[in-house]
This record gives structure tokens, C-alpha cells and sequence, in this order.
């Protein structure tokens, strides 16, 4: 390694080492006369003269690569030696069990898969947590909330184990869910899942980034709620620990200046550096931590690099010349790797034999304590002081870079290995090396068979670990449901404009936010609703809401705001309600999130809205939706500006054709594409009841539409059939062709069936229907228990259309998988049109006909298919030309 540090090219810069040396020692004794606040005063000052010299100097955002807080700063361990002593057992205990748990379902099951190594290196960073930081729900504390890192779930496990809250049984069934509950135990999932755990997990984590966004939006939401005064303050916090491979991810670092911007000093990262990902290093040839603390540092957070255990400060006192430290910040992450994958001999080879400095402080330790040197990740007291110092940081958000080993203890068989994060075999010699190194007392027979260990309960380590949870609450994670059921005010209450439409011209969007507004002014659950944008308020026809409700603002509004004198000024306040998230589709759905599920986090069921382009939802921040459903959301997410064809002119990028084919993947997600204002209003009020009133995990996609039209008033008897899936809008004897029409198409098939009956003199049936996906779903089970239990079950669809054998022609603003989905369930010969292919920016009318799908295609098709067999092409030619459409034009899907 031939390198030169900053601190060796500093040296050569160096013109005057004694003038250098007096600045240094002038430093010095301010700091010791006057202390470190006068010392940072007199540092800006000659920052800013600097400045005005016109120097241009910026300070280094990179500190040297040892630990930010020095020994002497330390804040003591709670307990002392001996609990650090304790501590460590039971940290060893659970690595153990959750190394057991993995390698036994590897071995009866080789494909079950599950992670060692991370947990081996996350152990002490989550244990001081659970023993001294971590503070749990109780009736008057609303508890500390903590994303977990998902891949080291099994040492959470493990610890629950030991906390007696979960069986051997349990831990026996890890990765096994589903045959484990066919033996009634509970099965363990392998990442963090609510969904699934729905009394354990909070927050699910598995896809990395979402916990990190997440947590920055938890932890902002718990001030919102705060600042609106529906929860009380407390000093409740939100630790995230996560992995520094997983700080790639986009959303990792999406929000970290709002954390900051936002003062978010109820928010803990803990980034375990173990500087390895799965392939291998995260940085191999640079410092990950250095570049989180620029990252971080830059954005406005408080930085702590905890890297080097209590082991290293007797070395770095003797590093009289700065030599070790030289070293260390010359020491790329893939040597580190490499050193913590080989032994003390190694070590002192490869890193003290560097100079003859490094090799008189090597030359202070056997190869023994080399090898046992610790990186502060692994060394409680450390740890501590970081945390110690985070949770009592005023004014922002604190990042700890705590440097681990990955596969700690594992031994030549894992520890820093390239491959350790897969590895979940281990065999007999290596599994006795462990016991060893983690002084279990286990038999080698106990070992070979990976018995799980529990303390005697009487042992002082399950005496300390009970006292500790019972003096912090309780024990975590521990997710609580309670059944707290808001009341919905009556439809009419809100929505009786859109019921009785009376041919009123208006956009579903427009009924929505009208809707949205008359519930914010309900006098039980207008605090409770939360409006979400993305920037995007204007375009929705929101507003007015600025004025009435607010925006949300934690400094409230420090400026006269330009339109101050309008009745719609843009108003910010601390109380305001709406979350205005500017331009981050990620952020608002973090938040919508947090939103959806304050009924469980925080005992206070909100009732959110985000409302967004359409095109920007599922296909942009699907994963943190998908997310938000394994956290069991209840809200309303509005896909705004809707449909292919119905958002004229924006073009390719903002024309939606596709987010209800990946809504209707999502178990819990209730998709709908309303046409009219009042099946809107029938949808959100059953949300609202099914959500709100009965509790039940769901959540609604609903599609709405920037086209104004003529909304007819509610026909009788519809609700069922709106919330089923299909309603009958226009009737007929004997219809010798039946158009189902969805959402701002429904209008199309009407004109079609005008068309046909008028010049034609075609009978036809209208049907709107409100969501391809719920027909599809109740088909599906139908079919299924006609199947399996012989029964009689007829879907809807079916019943609705079974009277007839005339053909049924689909329509939809979306691509035709979206009403294929229902064709086995429709008793007739079936059509379907959509939107496939590429948008295009242009007018409604040329887009329509462009995908064909307006009122002549339909009226078109529906002739091909009442007059199949009855009329040549030609004939057919001359009935397109009446209706002026190309039959030759290329397909929509064409390039
Ligand atoms: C979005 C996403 N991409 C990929 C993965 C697969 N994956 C799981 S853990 C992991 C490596 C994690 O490395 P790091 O964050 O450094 O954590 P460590 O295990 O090293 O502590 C990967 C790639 C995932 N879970 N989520």
C-alpha cells in the first residue's frame, strides 16, 4: 500500500512547523482558560475572516478515522463492570441461538436460507440498545419506536426467547410459517414483518432503504402529531439501526436534510459499519464511514464515529507522532476486511509491521490480544458513550458510524469473509470454536445437536436482562393494536352534494377534495384526517385547504407570504394539517404511512389521503406501498390526474395505464376507478367504516380524474354493486350488446351505446364498473369454492351478466390485462379494450382514438361482434368509414 495520508501531504505543506505548533498550542489554552464554546467561537471567527480574505477555505467534512468522542468524554456504564460482564454473556447467549435457529432450519431444509453473519456483527449495538436505550409503550409513555435491521432478525428472536415471550418451538420454526402454524406454533418470519407477526413487528425493514426513509418520516410524523396537539409531547425517540451496504440505496439518503431541516434530535441512526455487503466490501477501497459522515455531516446531522473499542486507547496514547492514526486513515475498508479475517500474527505483520513506530505499539500486545483488539461496534462501554451522547443531542438528528466486524466471532469460518453474509452452515469444529469464544456452557454433544440455551431464571443474566426491561417499560419490539374505533360521520354529511349531483358538472377530482374538505370540518374526525401532497396541491384544486386547514410547518410561518392578501393564501403554521412534501413521492408515502398507521404505533387512528399523480405511485414507490401493506396501512391513496388517455397532453411519462394492475397485487389494497362523484362517495365511505369503524387492515386506491362532466345523481339501490365492482347505469330488455365501462370510460361506452342505438338501432346495457380488481378477486374465490367445497358460489360479474348470451365489451383507461382479469367469470362472448402502449401528448378525443378506445371504436367493435358472420368486410369497411375510423392505422403497442 503505497499511499500518502492527508496528515503526510499536511506535513510536506508544512512551510513553518513552529508557527503551525504556536497556533495550535494558542488553541489549546483557550480551550483550557475559556472552554470549547469560546474555543468554536473564536474557530468561526477565523472562518469568517478567512472568508472575507477571500480565501475560499471550507473546513474537511472528514475527521481522522478514530472515534469522535474521546475517552474522557465517555459517559459511564450504567452498572459498571459488572454489567458490562453480564451484558456481554447474554449478547453471547443470543448470538449463539440465533446462529443455532439458522443453521438447524438449514439443516432440515437446505433451501430455507436466513443470515448469520449480521447479526453476529449488529449483536452489542442492539443489546445496548435493549438494555439501556430502548423504551417501551407503557400506559403513560408512548414508547421509543426502533427499525430493526432486517437480515439480524433471528437475534431478535433469540432475544425474545430469552425474554420468555417467545417458545423453543417458535425458534425451532424459523423461515417456516406456514407448516409451523399447521402444528399450532407460531412461525417466524425472516425479516421483520407485521403483517405476518402482527403482535411482534412493528415495522417491516426487509427491503433495504424503506427502513431508513421510513424511520426519518416516523419520526417527523410523531412531531406532527405533537404540534397538533393530538398527542402529548414526550421525549419519545426513533432509532434505526441499519446496514452501511444498504446507505446505497436512494431512499437511505432521500430525507436527510429534512431530518435536519426539521430538528429531528428524536432520531437515532445507528449505521452498522461492518464495512461488508453480500458480495463484498461496501467501499473496499475507500472508508464507507468517511463517506456517510461527509454525507450526513453535509446534510445537517450530528455525526458520531464510534470505530475503535476500549482496547485501542492505550494504543493510540502511546501514538506520540500520530503514526497509528496516519495508518488507520491510509487503511482502505478492503484491508480492514482483510485484517478481520485474519489472526493476531497477521495483524501484527501486515498492519503494526508498517513502520517501527507501529511496531513498538504492536510490540505491546501478544498476538492473543491483537487478535481480541476491538472495533467499536464490539465493545459495550463505547457503545454506550455513543448512544449516551445521541439520545441527549439537542437540535438534531444523530448518526452513529459504529465500525463492526462482519460474522464477529464466527471464526476462520466466517468472520470478514467475503462470503460470510450467505453462510448458514457451519460445521462441528467450527460450531465448538464459537461455543468457545462465547464461553457457552454448552456439551459438544448440545452443540452438535444446536440446542438452544436459556439460562436458569434465577442465573444473574436473566435476572439483569428482566430488570433492565421491566425499568425500561417492558419488552420490544411489540407491536399493539388496539381496536379504537373512530366514528364516520353520516355519507350525507359530507358527500350529499355528490349523491344528488343533479347533472352538476364537475372531475372526480374536484368531489374528492370537496369531500376531503367537508370531513376536515366533521367535528369528531376532522382532526383526525391528514392531507398529503407532493407538490401538487394547485393541480388538484387543493388549494384552498392552505387557508382553511394549514400547512403543516414545525417553525410555522416566518415570512409574509407573497399572496398574503388573497382568500387563498399560502398559509404555514404549526398547526397547520396538510403535509405539503414538495417534490418527493418517496417522502409523502413515508409519511402517509406513518399516517396509516398511527392507529397501532401511536394508539390514534388518523385517517390520511395522499393525493398524487397517478403515474407517480405504484410504478414509482410501489416497494414502499408494498411496505406500507405488510404494516397493515389504513388510508386512502387518491391516483390523481388518472387514466391513459383521460390526462390529455402530459404525454409518455405522466399517463397512467398501469397502476391498477400492480394495485390489485396487493392482498389488502381495495383498488376502484370510479366513473361518477357519487360512486366516489359511496367508496369513501366504505373505507372509511371498513377502516376506521370495523378496524379492518385494509386500504383503498382509489382513481380519480381531472375531466369535468355531467354527474348524475346516485340511481337507487347502487351501493352494493359500486362497492362489488359493476352497477347497471343503463338498462335494456333484451340488449343485444352489453358495454361495461370503467371509470372516465364509462362516458365513452355511453356515447358508443347512443351511437349504436341511434344509428344502428342496436340494444344496448350500460354497466359502470367501479374496479376490475374486486370482480376479479370475487371470481377467483368463487370459482374456488365452487372447487373445493362443491358449493354454488356465483361471482358477481356472473350474476349480473349470466341473463343474457348477448357479447360484453370491456372498456378501460388502462391496459387490457386490467379488465381481462374478470374474462373467466363472464358468461358471454367478451371484448376487451384498453390502453396499451405508450402515452402520447395530445388532445383527450385524439388519444382515445389513437388507443381506441372512444365512443366509435366501441360502438365499432360492438357491431364486429353483433355482426359477426353477418356482414362481409366490406360491409364492415363501410360502417368504419361512417364512424371515421382508420381500420389500417398501426396498433397502439407499435413502435
Ligand atoms: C431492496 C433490496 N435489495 C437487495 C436486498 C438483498 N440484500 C439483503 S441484505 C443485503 C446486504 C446488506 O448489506 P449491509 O446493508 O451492509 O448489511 P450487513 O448484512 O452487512 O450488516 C442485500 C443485498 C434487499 N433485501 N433489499
Amino acid at each position: 500500500m503505497d499511499m500518502t495520508s492527508p496528515e503526510q501531504l499536511i506535513k510536506q505543506l508544512d512551510l513553518d512547523e513552529q508557527e503551525t505548533a504556536e497556533w495550535i498550542a494558542a488553541l489549546h489554552s483557550v480551550l483550557e482558560s475559556s472552554g470549547p464554546d469560546r474555543a468554536r467561537f473564536l474557530l468561526s471567527q477565523l472562518s469568517s475572516a478567512a472568508r472575507e480574505a477571500g480565501l475560499q477555505w471550507r473546513d474537511a467534512r472528514i475527521t481522522p478515522y478514530i472515534n469522535t468522542i474521546r475517552p474522557q468524554d465517555e459517559a459511564p456504564y450504567p452498572g459498571g463492570s459488572d454489567a458490562v460482564a453480564t451484558e456481554e454473556t447474554i449478547a453471547g447467549i443470543l448470538r449463539w441461538n440465533a446462529l443455532a435457529m439458522v443453521v438447524r432450519a438449514n439443516r432440515a431444509y437446505g433451501e430455507l436460507g436466513g443470515h448469520i453473519a449480521s447479526y453476529a456483527s449488529a449483536a452489542d449495538l442492539f443489546e445496548v440498545g435493549f438494555n439501556h436505550f430502548f423504551r417501551a409503550r407503557t400506559d403513560d409513555f408512548g414508547g421509543d419506536l426502533v427499525y430493526f435491521q432486517p437480515h439480524s432478525a433471528p437475534g431478535i428472536y433469540a432475544r425474545a426467547f430469552l425474554e420468555g415471550r417467545m417458545s423453543a418451538d417458535s425458534l425451532a420454526h424459523y423461515r417456516q410459517e406456514i407448516s409451523a402454524k399447521a402444528k399450532g406454533v407460531q412461525g417466524l418470519s425472516s425479516y421483520p414483518h407485521p403483517w405476518l407477526m402482527p403482535d411482534f413487528w412493528q415495522f417491516p425493514t426487509g427491503s433495504m432503504g424503506i427502513g431508513p426513509i421510513s424511520a426519518i418520516y416516523q419520526a417527523r410524523f410523531m412531531r406532527y402529531l405533537e404540534h397538533r396537539q393530538l398527542l402529548a409531547p414526550q421525549p419519545r425517540k426513533v432509532w434505526g439501526v441499519f446496514g452501511d451496504g444498504e446507505m446505497d440505496e436512494p431512499e437511505s439518503l432521500a430525507a436527510l436534510s429534512l431530518a435536519s431541516r426539521e430538528k429531528l434530535d428524536n432520531l437515532v441512526f445507528v449505521i452498522n459499519c461492518n464495512l461488508q455487503r453480500l458480495d463484498g466490501p461496501v467501499r473496499g477501497n475507500g472508508h464507507i464511514v468517511d463517506e456517510l459522515e461527509t454525507l450526513f455531516g453535509g446534510a445537517g446531522w450530528n455525526v458520531i464515529k464510534l470505530l475503535w473499542g476500549s482496547d485501542w486507547d492505550p494504543l493510540f496514547a502511546r501514538d506520540a507522532n500520530g503514526e497509528l492514526v496516519d495508518a488507520l486513515n491510509r487503511t482502505v475498508d478492503g484491508q480492514l476486511q482483510t485484517f478481520a479475517a485474519n489472526d493476531g500474527p497477521f495483524n501484527r505483520e501486515h498492519f503494526f509491521g508498517q513502520s517501527p513506530g507501529l511496531q513498538a505499539i504492536g510490540a505491546t500486545l501478544t498476538d492473543e490480544e491483537i487478535d481480541r483488539l476491538k472495533r467499536g461496534g464490539h465493545d459495550l462501554r463505547k457503545i454506550y458513550a455513543a448512544y449516551h451522547a445521541a439520545a441527549n443531542h439537542n437540535g438534531a438528528p444523530t448518526v452513529i458510524l459504529a465500525q463492526t466486524k462482519k460474522g464477529f466471532g464466527m471464526g476462520t469460518a466466517g468472520q470478514g469473509k467475503m462470503t460470510t453474509h450467505q453462510q448458514k452452515k457451519l460445521e462441528q469444529q467450527d460450531l465448538v470454536e464459537f461455543r468457545d469464544r462465547f464461553k457457552l456452557p454448552l456439551t459438544d454433544a448440545q452443540v452438535e445437536n444446536l440446542e438452544f440455551y436459556k439460562p436458569a431464571d434465577d442465573s444473574p443474566e436473566m435476572r439483569h436482562l428482566h430488570a433492565r426491561r421491566a425499568e425500561l417499560g417492558g419488552f420490544m419490539p411489540r407491536r399493539v393494536d388496539q381496536r379504537l374505533p373512530l366514528a364516520v360521520p353520516p355519507i350525507a354529511s359530507h358527500a350529499q352534494f355528490a349523491l344528488e349531483a343533479d347533472g352538476k358538472e364537475m372531475s372526480t377530482t374536484m368531489a374528492l377534495v370537496r369531500m376531503m374538505g367537508n370531513l376536515l370540518k366533521d367535528a369528531t374526525l376532522g382532526k383526525h384526517v391528514v392531507p398529503i401532497v407532493a407538490d401538487e396541491a394547485r393541480t388538484f384544486g387543493m388549494a384552498n385547504l392552505f387557508k382553511t386547514v394549514g400547512i403543516y410547518s414545525s417553525q410555522g410561518q416566518l415570512y409574509q407570504p407573497e399572496d398574503i392578501g388573497s382568500i387563498l393564501y399560502y398559509r404555514e403554521a404549526k398547526d397547520g394539517q396538510i403535509l405539503e412534501e414538495g417534490i418527493t413521492e418517496a417522502g409523502a408515502i413515508s409519511s402517509w404511512t406513518a399516517a396509516a398507521t398511527s392507529y397501532a404505533v401511536h394508539g390514534l387512528p388518523m385517517l390520511p389521503f395522499y393525493i398524487y399523480y397517478s403515474m407517480f405511485g405504484f410504478q414509482r414507490i410501489g416497494d414502499l406501498i408494498w411496505a406500507a401493506a405488510d404494516q397493515r396501512a389504513r388510508g386512502f391513496l387518491i391516483g390523481a390526474t388518472s387514466g391513459r388517455t383521460t390526462l390529455g397532453g402530459e404525454g409518455l411519462q405522466h399517463q397512467d395505464g398501469s397502476s391498477h394492475l400492480v394495485s390489485a397485487s396487493i392482498p389488502n389494497c381495495i383498488s376502484y376507478d370510479p366513473a361518477y362523484a357519487y360512486e366516489l362517495a359511496v367508496i369513501v365511505d366504505d373505507g372509511m367504516q371498513r377502516m376506521l369503524q370495523k378496524n379492518e387492515d385494509v386500504f383503498y386506491y382509489v382513481t380519480v380524474t381531472n375531466e369535468n362532466e355531467a354527474q348524475p345523481s346516485m340511481l337507487k339501490d347502487a351501493r352494493e354493486g359500486i362497492l362489488r365492482g359493476m352497477h347497471c347505469v343503463s338498462s335494456s330488455k333484451k340488449p343485444e350488446v352489453r358495454l361495461l365501462g370503467a371509470g372516465p370510460l364509462l362516458k365513452e361506452a355511453m356515447s358508443a351505446a347512443d351511437l349504436l342505438e341511434g344509428i344502428f338501432s342496436i340494444k344496448t346495457e350500460v354497466w359502470s364498473v367501479t374496479s376490475f380488481s374486486e370482480l376479479a378477486r370475487d371470481g377467483i374465490a368463487c370459482e374456488r369454492n365452487r372447487r373445493l367445497q362443491q358449493s354454488d358460489d356465483e361471482a358477481w360479474v356472473t350474476q349480473k351478466l349470466k341473463g343474457s348470451k348477448a357479447p360484453v365489451i370491456a372498456v378501460s383507461d388502462y391496459v387490457r390485462a386490467v379488465p381481462e382479469s374478470i374474462r373467466a367469470y363472464v358468461p358471454a362472448h367478451f371484448v376487451t379494450l384498453g390502453t396499451d402502449g405508450f402515452g402520447r401528448s395530445d388532445t383527450r378525443a385524439s388519444l382515445r382514438d389513437f388507443f381506441e378506445v372512444d365512443a366509435k371504436w366501441i360502438a365499432y367493435t360492438a357491431l364486429a361482434e353483433v355482426y359477426a358472420g353477418k356482414k362481409t368486410a366490406d360491409e364492415m369497411r363501410e360502417i368504419a368509414a361512417k364512424l371515421e375510423l382508420d381500420l389500417d392505422k398501426p396498433i397502439s403497442t407499435s413502435v
